[in-house]
């Protein structure tokens, strides 16, 4: 089999996706989704200018081979865009080799270690009883494990939670935002939420809660701490992982469970986080990270100390990389939980999909390959808006992270 031809759609149903579609000369084609919030035309410039050109004529199922020549090839290596990139060819790559041999993808990585996958889901409120009644919501929706994020008095805005009506969706049309931020007054605040969760709906949720990167290492040691008595599942991305040192002292004040890694995109953003302990979770995605070839890796490398995945699911990857997700999930052993932010009808009715949630379970389905398609006709209706991510600033005017 060989690789014919390639391009890019880009597609704008509420929010930014970049698919790659790879053709072969048996009439078989893959889907991989390399969207990258808010810089999504520089991925689809890198696959169209540099990276499509090269693939012809390869042959699909060499995954390993083209994944080497895509990373040690150019010889700059790494980086979001770069990695956004590659992971939409290996998961093409991917889905071709499962509708080739006409089984799902999940077969291809190890065959089905679980029967469903556990996902948490997204709750919020503009203060603790707004959460509260979201959290109610998403129960009575078959949710097992809710993540929890509430807005904080005096703060106009604040990560997690929607200025407006409806969904949580981070991206906004046109140039950035500016959100606002102090720590103290969130600190005070995220103990006192995660007491009245417990007090409401009891001990047998999964809570997860997301710091968004926003607090030093003492600051996510203190939150940790204050939240042991409620037990959460894990507390997100507390500090910035550039300084992978930094989770030391997290981890030596706090027997919270430790989730990071969403915004990473190679096994080595976690290899001390990993090889040290001081981690539970790590929370790639095979979009940003490069696809199944190196995921796989980087679980199989976390089994080995005791850290198990928690892939971000967010609204930004799209439904191809979702469906990627449940079949990396179905198959690895150390799986932990999986995001789950739904897309909008309009996200779904582009990308129609084999995949769905049950129970507080998601299941990838058992098409070939990864079981999603893409409908280019309905695609082409929604033209690409320019959106951005919101920046941050403490109320002083000091750029912080979102
Ligand atoms: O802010 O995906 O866990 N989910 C998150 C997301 C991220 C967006 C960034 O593009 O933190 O909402
Ligand atoms: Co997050």
């Amino acid at each position: 089999m060989k690789i014919t031809n390639g391009y890019v759609n880009i597609t704008s149903p509420g929010r930014n996706f970049i698919t790659l579609k790879i053709e072969t000369d048996e009439g078989i084609y893959g889907l991989g989704d390399g969207t990258l919030n808010g810089r999504e035309l520089a991925v689809a410039s890198y696959l169209t200018d540099h990276v499509i050109p090269c693939l012809i004529g390869r042959d699909p199922f060499q995954t390993e081979d083209i994944w080497q020549y895509l990373y040690r090839g150019p010889y700059w290596r790494r980086g979001p865009v770069t990695m956004s990139a590659i992971g939409a060819v290996d998961m093409a790559l991917w889905d071709i080799k499962g509708k080739a041999l006409n089984t799902p993808v999940y077969n291809l990585l190890g065959g089905k270690s679980r029967d469903g996958v556990l996902v948490y889901c997204h709750a919020f409120g503009k203060d603790i009883d707004a959460a509260l009644e979201d959290v109610a919501h998403h129960k009575n929706l078959g949710y097992r494990a809710i993540r929890v994020q509430s807005g904080i008095a005096g703060l106009k805005s604040t990560y997690g939670v929607a200025k407006g009506p409806g969904r949580y969706e981070p991206a906004e049309r046109g140039l950035p935002s500016e959100y606002e931020w102090e720590t103290e007054p969130y600190l005070r605040s995220v103990p006192k939420l995660f007491a009245r969760v417990r007090e409401a709906f009891g001990e047998d949720l999964y809570l997860l809660h997301d710091c968004h990167h926003r607090l030093t290492p003492i600051e996510a040691a203190r939150l940790g701490k204050e939240l042991e008595p409620f037990h959460l599942f894990w507390i997100e991305d507390p500090t910035p992982a550039e300084l992978q040192e930094g989770f030391r002292t997290i981890r030596e004040h706090t027997t919270t469970p430790l989730a990071v890694g969403e915004v990473f995109n190679s096994l080595w953003d976690a290899h001390d986080l990993i090889r040290n302990q001081w981690i539970d979770y790590i929370r790639a995605t095979l979009t940003h990270a490069g696809g199944f070839t190196p995921m796989k890796k980087l679980a199989d490398f976390a089994e080995l100390y005791h850290v198990k995945t928690g892939c971000h699911g967010a609204t930004d990857l799209s439904p191809v990389c979702m469906a990627a997700a449940l079949h990396f999930d179905t198959a690895i052993h150390n799986f932990g939980i999986q995001e789950h932010m739904p897309h909008t009808d309009e996200t779904d009715a582009v990308f129609p999909h084999q995949y769905y949630f049950k129970d507080g379970y998601m299941y990838p389905g058992d098409a070939p390959g990864l079981g999603v398609d893409l409908d280019e006709a309905l695609a082409a209706k929604y033209p690409y808006q320019r959106a951005y991510l919101p920046v941050n600033r403490k109320i002083d005017g000091t750029l912080t992270d979102w």
